[in-house]
């Protein structure tokens, strides 16, 4: 890869070079010593082909991308909102894509139509009114359309409030890896600092035990929610910047040292449930095919994989980066209470203090 790359570059320069010495030549060059050099009318007429055949080239590769890679886009969104989210995407997709195809389509037409000709002189044309305010009003109604009904959803999303009882969760992110807490009985999360941490006690995300309300809090590595019930998140981060991305939820918010930020987004499939969901059963089908294959070559990591739900860290953080993630179960109340009655609280779980 590497290699095919350093020759790509030493290629490309070259290419460079060889052009500049061109332009450098054709500069030396006097008017007079000029004909041979001037485009022809058969010249002109095969750009204008060739303007043909590039368009035809993008608008295929549009359909072969497409075609090929829809598999690899996420599945149905699993949060109340991620359907909105996803209509947004898809409606601004097909307005772009309609406009590119037309637009494109007249810009080769009218390159190749005007070419130039011996004997054909350009039109000088200064302005027209109609025409201008046609191409500045139609952008204007869509792209104000767009913008607020963007504004709209974004402002839907981020309105993270204490309505319908959301249970309440810390997500805390540090080189590499995601610790989850919970408020527990009281669904208040405990003071924390990053000043408070405590490795010789386990206090790993320096809860302050002066606080009750931290005593219930919950630690754990896996992040399990109840379907149907909201959730709101308040992330943390102890060194650098971390995002926390949660892609089948349509879930992104950064983690900044020094504050807290916060999400809200209430889980609609169980992890169950979209085990079942024709794309996903494509893709493990897919991917584990793919491993299969490796095995045979004697390659690491090709364990048949099954779906999760995962908690990414979408900034580039540091060289562990690409591993930073969690696992996040959605399930029914009734086991997530099981699960939760199964783990200990902050309280129970710290080491005594040092005499
Ligand atoms: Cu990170």
């Amino acid at each position: 890869m590497t290699t095919l790359l350093i020759l790509t570059v030493l290629v490309l320069v070259a290419i460079a070079i060889w052009q500049m010495t061109k332009i450098f030549e054709l500069s030396q060059l006097r008017a007079d010593s000029l004909n041979g050099q001037i485009a022809t009318d058969e010249d002109n007429k095969n750009n204008g082909y060739m303007l043909f055949a590039f368009l035809i080239f993008i608008y295929g590769i549009t359909i072969f991308s497409f075609a090929k890679y829809y598999k690899m886009l996420l599945p149905e969104a699993a949060s109340a909102h991620g359907g909105n989210y996803d209509t947004l995407m898809w409606v601004s997709f097909a307005i772009i894509f309609f406009v590119q195809t037309i637009t494109q389509a007249l810009l080769h037409y009218f390159g190749y139509k005007y070419r130039g000709q011996k004997g054909r002189k350009a039109l000088f044309f200064a302005d027209n009114d109609k025409l201008e305010f046609i191409w500045t009003i139609i952008p204007v109604i869509v792209l104000a359309g767009l913008i607020i009904w963007g504004l709209y959803s974004w402002t839907t999303i981020m309105d993270v409030n204490d309505e319908d009882d959301p249970l309440v969760v810390e997500l805390y992110a540090q080189q590499f890896n995601w610790t989850a807490r919970y408020a527990g009985d009281d669904n208040v999360l405990g003071d924390a600092s990053v000043r408070l941490i405590d490795i010789d006690r386990a206090n790993v995300l320096g809860i302050d035990e002066a606080d009750p309300n931290g005593q219930d809090d919950i630690i754990v590595k896996e992040l399990h929610l109840p379907v149907g019930r909201k959730v709101n998140f308040y992330m943390r981060s102890q060194d650098v910047l971390h995002s926390a991305y949660m892609p089948h939820f349509r879930a992104q918010m950064n983690c900044v040292p020094g504050m807290i930020t916060k999400f809200s987004f209430t889980p609609t499939i169980t992890t169950e449930e979209m085990r079942q969901n024709p794309d996903v059963v494509e893709k493990v089908k897919r991917t584990n095919k793919l491993r299969a294959e490796w095995a045979d070559e004697g390659k690491p990591n090709t364990d048949p994989w099954e779906f999760d739900y995962v908690l990414l860290c979408n900034k580039i953080c540091g060289k562990s980066h690409y591993n930073m993630q969690m696992k996040i179960i959605v399930e029914s109340e009734e086991d997530y209470n099981k699960w939760l009655a199964e783990q200990k609280t902050f309280g129970a779980s710290m080491a005594p203090a040092a005499e």
